[in-house]
């Protein structure tokens, strides 16, 4: 007898998804080669790297660094090619029959109502509003101020049919947890991507007695395989909060199977890979997904929805 192909097909905030891994906004997604490269390959969706209102050139260099095998720390300023760029090349990315996901980053309240209007009304399925971009020389991360959250959230609620999520800052105390949950259930926030880089971590070439990054004084954000646990921990903490009302995107340390398996045990429907995919090639989410089958296998489930959520306590 044929045995049953385990599936690893998925859904974001009622948007299907033929596979458990994506690319994260930041890598490789920035010019339309890079977004129809993301559109041949395994990815199940293609998310575009965070906009601004116009096009904005990269922080000085060396703005990132490769740390061991799995790491880097980054500064890049939040380059792209403006909103109006990536809404008229999410017309061209529909042929490749996936989930495409724009991300914003306003600079102001009235920045974020203009693009998450322009993006209601584009080609887009989703749109990530990121409120955790660490890496803006004089601007804080609004995702860590609850106020300028809420603020950010009722202006931008109902301005459209399609699906809101945020990108969240890594948080590390359950009264934030509490609290932004509250805010996400609050203002029909319909899935979440967490984490961001982790910001303004300082790495110091003790040989050159020198900063590795330039812009902010080497204050920079931490990717790759060493930030799983606050990733794992974050998704872990919204599961636990939002009453599957919301769907979630593990992002932060993803590079295998096994790791993204960790990431469905603590709760995330997707996962999201960044580093990873910075520094190997598209087949790294053919990999992941092939890998994920294996786990699933090994540990008796048949599909992604019956173990989500199944960690076990010690
Ligand atoms: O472009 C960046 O420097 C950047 C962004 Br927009 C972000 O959201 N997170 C990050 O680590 N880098």
């Amino acid at each position: 007898m044929k045995e049953k192909k385990i599936s690893t097909a998925t859904t974001i905030a009622g948007v299907k998804f033929d596979s458990y891994a994506c690319n994260a906004s930041g890598v490789k997604c920035t010019t339309l080669e890079e977004l129809k490269e993301l559109g041949r390959s395994d990815s199940s969706a293609i998310v575009i790297k965070s906009s601004t209102m116009k096009l904005q050139k990269w922080n000085d260099g060396p703005r990132w660094q490769y740390l061991g095998k799995n790491d880097m720390v980054q500064s890049n300023g939040l380059q792209n090619l403006g909103c109006e760029a990536y809404i008229a090349y999410s017309k061209k990315l529909k042929k490749y029959g996936k989930a495409i996901i724009g991300s914003i980053a306003g600079s102001s309240i009235g920045e974020y109502v203009t693009m998450v209007t322009a993006y209601q009304k584009s080609d887009v399925d989703l749109i990530e509003v990121n409120i955790s971009c660490p890496n803006i020389p004089e601007k804080s991360q609004v995702g860590r101020d609850f106020e300028q959250t809420e603020a950010v959230l009722k202006v931008i609620q109902n301005l459209g049919h399609k699906p809101i999520g945020l990108k969240l800052p890594a948080y590390d105390d359950p009264a934030h947890w509490n609290k932004m949950a509250e805010l996400i259930l609050r203002y029909n926030i319909s899935f979440i991507s967490c984490i961001n880089s982790i910001g303004n971590v300082l790495i110091i070439d003790a040989f050159s007695r020198s900063t590795v990054i330039k812009p902010k004084q080497g204050f920079a954000g931490l990717c790759g395989a060493s930030i799983l646990p606050q990733s794992l921990a974050n998704v872990r903490a919204f599961y636990d909060r939002l009453e599957g009302r919301v769907s979630i995107f593990g992002v932060g340390g993803v590079n295998d199977g096994e790791s993204a398996f960790k990431m469905l045990l603590a709760g995330a429907d997707a996962v999201q890979v960044g580093t990873a995919y910075e520094r190997n090639d598209s087949r790294i989410f053919t990999n992941i997904n092939r890998e994920l089958i294996e786990m699933l296998e090994y540990h008796h489930f048949s599909s992604v929805q019956e173990a989500k959520g199944q960690l076990l306590y010690c």
